[in-house]
């Protein structure tokens, strides 16, 4: 039997990520994260290697910190154009834990040329018949779709070449797993170029590794994107949602919050205390929260509603203190609902940068950031364009450098067994083509249960 990832410490569980996965037209500057959620230990560090192709460039690199959290290391790679050859390949990103078990993630940069669309997923999963046998029974075939033409597939494996030509590869045994390029015509200079990680799992699709032998699982799906980890019977899920299980529930809300199944299942509660601006999110956030944020009418409709005992006004999360006319959130949502009541925003008198919710009409009106009004506060269990979360502290896409406030362009490579996905919201070879309606999440692999018109495609069904 082998065992295929060795067994992990689930805090320090973390992400490969590419940043632009595909060096295309626009030279930018190649980006690797290895980001852990929970954060690593001060001065800890993750080792990168480059596994195939020539040798890259190494611009610099360092330790991703914020809110004085080490959420991992990056290395940037020069982009120019000489050079971006060298770039394309495999890479290991290393964590060594403190009894000197080692972690790894692979993560791919591609190449410039046609590339199979495979929707950024590069690994294949094989699982035996039979748990723990050497040899898979039957025939393994993993394929290619391919369009015939005068060129052969050749797949190659570490230096082994040509190891077999044509569309599919037969696996006969577990020692098939490994790394292998395929590419059409000569050498893959010309025409595409692809390299798949094939993966030959110690247990049954349905089971994991347990004290070296395999045990049924109990949980067998996962919510969001997640795939069940080989080591433990639990989900390993992308990045973006907070926890193991951010499934619609209508219980899901803490008891005196309510939930209208909006966006990310958020939960609200109006508080009838009269704060400052800043006051309020700083009590919105002692409650594990933030001011409202609203995005669709009917979420902003449900609250309202629900608010309707109540009278008067209440601040909600929308602000444009930091530049005037650039309204934002507190919880660093995007302003996509405009509810502005006629004539505003119009930063009256001395200026007025925090928006309020008059529940007379339900629509919004800028006042001064010392007014003292009720507020709307809302927790948010599945957070968008987070990266890490540790209590208190978040890393978004925004704050890597070269960074992406939506992680455009982000390939993000999960545990060994599971592959690369594109960003929440995004699919594609490059990861930067938004999803069509009706699916949502990493890789656009999820579907709306119900109309295209109830989905957000980065965080899923709406109401
Ligand atoms: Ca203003
Ligand atoms: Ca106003």
């Amino acid at each position: 039997m082998i065992s295929v990832v060795a067994a992990s410490i689930r805090e320090k569980t973390f992400y490969l990520i590419v940043n632009t996965p595909q060096i295309g037209r626009h030279q930018k500057d190649v980006y690797l994260y290895a980001i852990s959620k929970n954060g690593l230990a001060v001065g800890d560090e993750i080792e990168f290697t480059k596994k195939s192709g020539l040798p890259s460039i190494k611009v610099d690199s360092g330790i991703i910190k914020s809110d004085n959290i080490n959420w991992g290391c990056y290395l940037r790679l020069a982009a120019q154009n000489r050079y971006k050859e060298t770039l394309e390949g495999t890479y290991e990103a290393k964590y060594t834990t403190d009894n000197g078990l080692a972690i790894t993630r692979y993560g791919f940069i591609k190449p410039k040329t046609r590339i199979l669309n495979t929707k950024g997923v590069y690994t294949v999963t094989v699982y035996p018949e039979t748990s723990g046998m050497e040899g898979l029974a039957g025939a393994n075939i993993i394929g290619v779709s391919w369009s015939p033409g005068c060129y052969a597939i050749r797949w190659c494996k570490g230096r082994r070449r040509n190891i077999n030509t044509g569309p599919k590869l037969t696996l006969t045994s577990t020692k098939d797993a490994g790394l292998y390029t395929i590419s059409r015509g000569s050498r893959g200079k010309r025409g595409w170029f692809v390299q798949i990680k094939v993966i030959v799992a110690s247990c049954q699709e349905d089971q994991y590794l347990s004290g070296g032998s395999c045990v049924d699982r109990t949980v067998t799906t996962c919510d969001n994107g997640g795939v069940p980890k080989d080591e433990d019977d639990e989900c390993l899920i992308p990045p973006y949602f907070t926890d193991y299980t951010c499934a619609p529930d209508p219980d899901f809300c803490p008891s005196d919050w309510y939930s209208f199944g909006g966006i990310d299942y958020r939960c609200y509660q109006a508080f009838d205390t009269q704060m400052e601006f800043q006051d309020y999110e700083n009590f919105c956030q002692s409650q594990n929260g933030h001011l409202a944020s609203f995005h669709t009418q009917a979420e902003l409709n449900g609250v309202v509603g629900r608010a309707e005992a109540l009278t008067g006004s209440f601040y909600i999360g929308l602000n444009d203190r930091d530049v005037e006319g650039q309204f934002c959130y507190t919880d660093n949502s995007m302003f996509t609902l405009n509810d502005f009541d006629t004539g505003e925003p119009n930063d009256g008198g001395s200026g007025e940068d925090c928006v309020q919710i008059r529940i007379s009409n339900s629509r919004w009106n800028d006042v001064p950031c010392s007014t003292n009004i009720k507020g709307i506060c809302m927790q948010v269990p599945c957070l968008s364009f987070v990266l890490g979360q540790e209590a208190g502290a978040t890393l978004r896409c925004e704050d890597l450098k070269g960074g992406n406030p939506t992680c455009r362009g982000f390939l993000i490579c999960l545990g060994d067994l599971y592959g690369c996905k594109c960003a929440s919201g995004w699919y594609g070879n490059n990861c930067d083509r938004p999803c069509y309606k009706g699916k949502w999440g990493p890789g656009c692999e999820l579907d709306c249960p119900q109309t295209e018109k109830n989905c957000n495609r980065f965080t899923g069904p709406t109401q």
